[in-house]
């Protein structure tokens, strides 16, 4: 089974992605690997943090040769600030005088609860583990899933559809979403150059007045198979699983499949997907055909051969230049909570974390149904079924 862990504090000296049960043989392409970290840190409204890092997979185990080998990958990726942090974060005891407490919980932030949950005098450790900076290893793992996932032509793009008020209101075809991945010109990750422009001018004004943005990112999985994912088990459910994929990442407060939210305001007949049949071949390998897909390429827990897409609410990023109301965890006095610095949007930087946290998802789906301890088998086991429906 694939499995992924990460570990490592943001201001921290790196931090560490382990990817166990991906099989032998997938080609591990670096540059991919690294082209998918830079994705990560680009966006507009990126704080000051993103001019520091350059985020690049340094792989420790696992790959050999420019492949798997079947064994643990451990990934390590610096944190290049770890250089002015090393006397403020010592892994040793070091000089108490030198500790950078966070003295006042921010709202919205994990400061407070986790403060309390893990009994420390200020927020300081909490910081370090809930920030965001973690979501690089989970693209880092989320890479190599892609990888694997290219093996079988299953591929996973983003795009952004809201930042603040405002919405992309037309629908995306994947060659436009796609295409985000290879330009290098991405500034809010929307389609649409007329609605990110406008999306532009939402963080020119948060960072105007101090505030911060949220928005919403559509992760799209083309050319997987039905058959992923069943409603045998509770916690079996592909949308279930991809759901909670989502929600763990920081900032996310809801997740929609397909198009969940407005099929709840509306009737049954206007929502489902009408299910046709051609006879002429198609690129899918079913003649089974749905020219609409508001379920978001799942029913009953499984996948349906559509297009798979997962929306990522993000709420505005808690640590506000213009602070809210706080209490100091020393004297208990209100003041303003604490602020060092941060970004200001990063609706595209989470859709790139979205993709990974799916392909991770639909990786280890796949790995599960398709089985096999090389590439190879699994790529042959995968064409036995592929042949299966087709000929059903
Ligand atoms: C984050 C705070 C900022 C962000 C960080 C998430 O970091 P710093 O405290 O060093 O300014 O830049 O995100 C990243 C470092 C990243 O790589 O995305 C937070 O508190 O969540």
């Amino acid at each position: 089974m694939i499995r992924f862990s990460t570990a490592g504090e943001s201001h921290g000296e790196a931090l560490i992605a382990l990817v166990t049960g991906l099989p032998a043989g997938v080609p591990v392409d670096l540059e991919f690997v690294n082209r998918e970290l830079w994705r990560r840190q680009q966006g507009y409204g990126r704080g000051g943090r993103m001019k520091i890092e350059t985020d690049k997979a340094h792989v420790l185990s696992g790959v050999r040769h420019g492949k798997t080998i079947g064994t643990p990958i451990a990934i390590e990726l610096v944190n290049r600030d770890w250089k002015n942090w090393e006397e403020k974060l010592p892994v040793e005891t070091g000089d108490p005088a030198m500790h950078q407490a966070v003295a006042s919980p921010r709202p919205g932030h994990a400061d407070l609860a986790g403060a309390l949950k893990y009994n420390f005098p200020d927020a300081r450790y909490v910081l370090e583990r809930a920030s965001a900076r973690e979501t690089t290893a989970r693209v880092a793992a989320g890479a190599l899933a892609k990888l694997l996932l290219r093996t079988l032509e299953i591929e996973v793009a983003s795009h952004v559809i809201r930042v603040g008020r405002v919405e992309l209101n037309r629908p995306a075809t994947w060659e436009e979403i796609a295409g985000l991945t290879t330009r290098d010109d991405v500034v809010l990750g929307c389609v649409d150059e007329a609605t990110e422009a406008r999306m532009k001018e939402e963080v020119e004004e948060a960072a105007r007045t101090g505030d911060t943005v949220g928005g919403v990112f559509e992760v799209v999985v083309h050319g997987a198979p039905a058959g992923l994912g069943t409603y045998a088990n509770w916690d079996e459910r592909l949308d279930g699983q991809l759901a909670g994929a989502v929600m763990s990442i920081q900032a996310v407060k809801a997740v929609e499949i397909g198009r969940g939210v407005m099929a709840a305001g509306a009737f049954g007949s206007t929502v489902h997907d009408p299910i046709f049949y051609s006879t002429e071949p198609n690129t899918k390998p079913t003649r089974f055909t749905r020219p609409q897909n508001y379920a978001g390429g799942t029913e009953g827990g499984i996948s349906n051969g559509e297009e798979i897409v997962v929306r990522g609410y993000l709420k505005p990023i808690s640590t506000l230049r213009k602070p809210l109301q706080s209490v100091r965890f020393d004297t208990r006095e209100a003041t303003s909570a604490s602020y060092e610095r941060s970004d200001i949007c990063v609706v595209p930087a989470a859709g790139v974390v979205g993709e990974a946290m799916v392909a991770l998802t639909i990786a280890r789906l796949a790995q599960e149904k398709f089985g096999g301890d090389s590439a190879t088998e699994m790529q042959r086991n995968f064409a036995g079924y592929i042949e299966q429906i087709r000929s059903f």
